[in-house]
């Protein structure tokens, strides 16, 4: 008898959740679905039976599950995944609040496996998984020296009040959860600025890339920026190999390399976009080539749906995993 729960189900990445356990047919025999109080009551549709939300409180936790998958933010996550765990669940939390804690899986199915030294596993940055499954293969096949990151993110990666920003400013309506209008505009900010200067997205990016890749001497560095696109989140990487390589070893090590689809043939003007990578489980690679500048080092552009690889999808296989050991 497996219990799950559904931490954050009304929202965008939870509703993608659920979405996901249905199209990998993840085996339970019970689910509850949790929110706050404002979204409790709200009757959801999954696996053909109709689901009351119900409002998380402490009690909730100790509901004999066996598993439980969040998004529900940072200040959650940090009261109630311990309780869950406590009460003899694993958590797959997809809230920053764990992730660089040392004793906490940060999980990429393609990339690594939990440790579960503690029975909760973050799941990592929606921009650092897309570009962590990038540089796996080219990591594995030549080694990695330095990368540096700028993305180009899409607003649903600041849930509804992203997207509504992004809509609404269309009709010239004021933003209400960026800095400043994000139609026809792009802002070098997501998340709070930092006292080096760079922002908690960033700073996210690169620390977390070095966890999940184990390797504390990578160089990273990162610009993250916000752009008027739905979904998919875009990652220019300039990335620097241990060892010298063609541009077609390059696109060799990506062929066959779990999720990614190698979309790099520039005189058709055959590229990843958001429009390609919308709606699909897959990390789309391509705009390969050789930087002049420096030695054994290569331009990829990377584009991934962020709430399906980036979020709900990386967490439903990690649960999809646990459930199947
Ligand atoms: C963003 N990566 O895009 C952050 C959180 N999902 O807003």
């Amino acid at each position: 008898m497996t219990k799950l729960a559904v931490v954050g189900a009304t929202g965008v990445v939870g509703n993608k959740m659920l979405e996901m356990l249905e199209n990998y047919g993840i085996g339970y025999d019970e689910v509850v679905l949790f929110s706050s109080k404002r979204s409790s009551g709200k009757e959801i549709e999954l696996n053909g039976e109709t689901l009351v939300v119900q409002e998380l409180t402490d009690e909730s936790t100790d509901g004999g599950f066996d598993y439980v998958v969040m998004s529900a933010g940072g200040s959650i996550s940090e009261h109630y995944a311990p309780l869950f765990e406590k009460h003899g669940a694993i958590v797959i939390d997809n809230s920053s609040q764990w992730r660089m804690h040392e004793d906490i899986d940060l999980i990429v199915p393609e990339i690594n496996e939990p440790k579960l030294d503690r029975k909760i596993i973050a799941n990592p940055n929606c921009s650092t998984i897309q570009s962590v499954v990038a540089l796996k293969p080219l990591q594995d096949k030549f080694g990695l020296k330095r990368v540096h990151y700028a993305t180009y993110q899409a607003v649903s990666g600041s849930g509804s009040g992203g997207i509504r920003d992004l809509e609404d400013g269309a009709k010239g309506e004021e933003p209400t959860t960026y800095p400043h209008p994000i139609h026809n505009n792009v802002l070098p900010h997501i998340d709070v600025f930092l006292e080096n200067g760079y922002t908690k997205e960033e700073q996210k990016m690169i620390d977390e890339t070095k966890k999940i890749l184990q390797d504390d001497a990578l160089e990273v560095t990162a610009t993250c920026v916000r752009v008027p696109v739905m979904d998919s989140h875009s990652v220019q990487m300039n990335v620097t190999l241990d060892k010298e390589a063609t541009v077609e070893e390059v696109r060799d090590a990506f062929r066959g390399f779990s999720h990614i689809v190698l979309m790099d043939n520039p005189e058709n003007n055959e590229y990843p976009m958001p429009l390609d990578a919308a709606g699909r489980p897959e990390v789309f690679v391509g705009r390969i080539r050789k930087d002049p500048t420096l030695p054994n080092t290569f331009h990829v552009w990377c584009v991934s749906d962020n709430l399906l690889k980036g979020a709900a999808q990386n967490t439903v296989q990690i649960l999809q995993t646990l459930i199947d050991e």
